[in-house]
């Protein structure tokens, strides 16, 4: 087989650059590891920036979105006793919307559908070959097959092959937390998204849509996910998230998914060697607290889509050759953002980190100054930041 840009990954990230290169004049065939009723259901991120809904609206890929999605004006950050709300329209005049990343999976499926768009699922044996002259290989149905390509893009996420053929630098940070995730089939007990710090542990109340609610609670690194029973997260989540407080009310509801989230902070540089580039997952992690992993992936590919174009069909090969510096800018913006948000609202062990986390979120909730850089790094910075 033989393509102008071979896809590794059907993740946001591939499809979007599929969808994106197909409106610029540039073929593709993505391929794709697991089925696509895997895919479609992981269940992960909720929460895009207002720049990832515009770019996603001017792909012609918002209807659904903004039929379904829920724009929200700003977030809720909490500490026993206090709640604030942050609210990123007055401060930036800019908010977020609530839309599933399955959602948005589901949106880019058919979309690629009714393109004709080639996605090969259920391939094993994926391997990226010869950064210079680039082709993958991969099995399907049993038949070993050699796909060539002028560009190898690896949107395959943290643990995909083609970031063993980008030698660069890497840098990484574990947090001694882990998440637990929720989904209730019960509707949110608020209208927008509640950060809560406290001192058994953090705890985020979000949302999927008017009738399923989605909750985090910090839990230990080794957390066995038999330990926690139906019961036991109610519990801490009423605990942490304040029922009771000034007559606000934690809705509980059947547990329709629960699973334990590993956290950390990963980057790999450059984002390219020779004709293979990364994007997504497959170049950068962020632990979730900042809501940031998704909306990375769609900048990446925001950029990386028009350089290949550029590259590809005007022999123009200036913004692939800037493309990777010009990512990790953003993405060395969201690192931070992320690690300020985790580290702010994970409970350590420590009377001392307490009492600066404690200081930092009335510093947050009081000040202008304060409140305008949260928001502004949560709405989300400009694609070409
Ligand atoms: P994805 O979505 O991981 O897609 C990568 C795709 O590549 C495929 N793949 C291969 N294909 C072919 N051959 C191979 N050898 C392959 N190896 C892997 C994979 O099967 C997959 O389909 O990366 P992408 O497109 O870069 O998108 C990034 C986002 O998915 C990610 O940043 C976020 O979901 C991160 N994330 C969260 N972000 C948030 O903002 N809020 C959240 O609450 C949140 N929860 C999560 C998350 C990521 C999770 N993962 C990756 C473990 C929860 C989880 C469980
Ligand atoms: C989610 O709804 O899954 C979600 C929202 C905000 C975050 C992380 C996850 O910071």
């Amino acid at each position: 087989m033989r393509t102008q840009v071979a896809i590794i990954g059907a993740g946001p990230a591939g499809l979007l650059l599929s969808h994106l290169l197909a409106a610029g004049g540039v073929e593709s065939v993505v391929i794709e590891t697991r089925t696509r009723e895997y895919v479609e259901s992981r269940i992960r991120a909720g929460i895009l920036e207002h720049s990832t809904v515009e770019l996603l609206k001017d792909a012609g890929l918002g209807e659904r979105l903004l039929r379904e999605g829920h724009e929200h004006r700003g977030i809720y950050l909490q500490w026993p006793s206090e709640r604030h709300h942050i609210d990123f329209q007055d401060l930036v005049g800019r908010g977020v919307w609530v839309y599933g990343q399955t959602e948005v999976q589901k949106d880019l499926g058919r979309a690629r559908d009714a393109a004709g768009q080639q996605i090969i699922y259920d391939v094993l044996d994926t391997t990226v070959h010869d950064p210079a002259d680039p082709h993958v290989t991969f099995t399907v149905d049993g038949v070993p097959t050699r796909l060539d390509a002028d560009v190898v893009v690896g949107c395959d996420g943290s643990f995909g092959p083609t970031r063993l053929v980008v030698p660069g630098k890497t840098w990484e940070r574990t947090y001694a937390y882990s998440w637990l995730g929720v989904l209730a089939d019960v509707a949110p007990s608020t209208d927008e998204l509640i950060y809560a710090w406290h001192q058994d542990g953090f705890a985020l109340n979000s949302m999927r849509s008017p009738t399923v609610t989605r909750l985090y609670l910090q839990v230990p690194p080794d957390t066995d996910i038999e330990e926690w029973s139906d019961e036991r997260i109610w519990d801490a989540l009423a605990t942490r998230l304040g029922h009771g407080q000034d007559g606000w009310k934690l809705n509980p509801g059947p547990v329709m998914e629960k699973s334990v989230l590993p956290m950390r902070s990963f980057v790999q540089a450059p984002m390219r060697h020779g004709n293979v580039f990364l994007a997504g997952d497959a170049a950068h992690i962020v632990p979730p607290t900042g809501a940031k992993g998704l909306n990375l992936a769609v900048a990446d590919v925001g950029l990386l889509a028009p350089a290949l174009v550029a590259m590809l069909r005007e022999k123009d090969s200036r913004p692939a050759d800037e493309y990777s510096n010009r990512a990790l800018r953003r993405v060395w913006r969201c690192t931070h953002f992320s690690w300020w948000m985790t580290t702010m609202l994970h409970a350590s062990n420590d009377p001392f980190d307490a009492e600066l986390q404690l200081s930092q979120l009335r510093w947050v909730a009081s000040s202008t100054a304060a409140a305008t850089g949260l928001a502004e790094n949560y709405a989300g910075l400009p694609i070409g930041f």
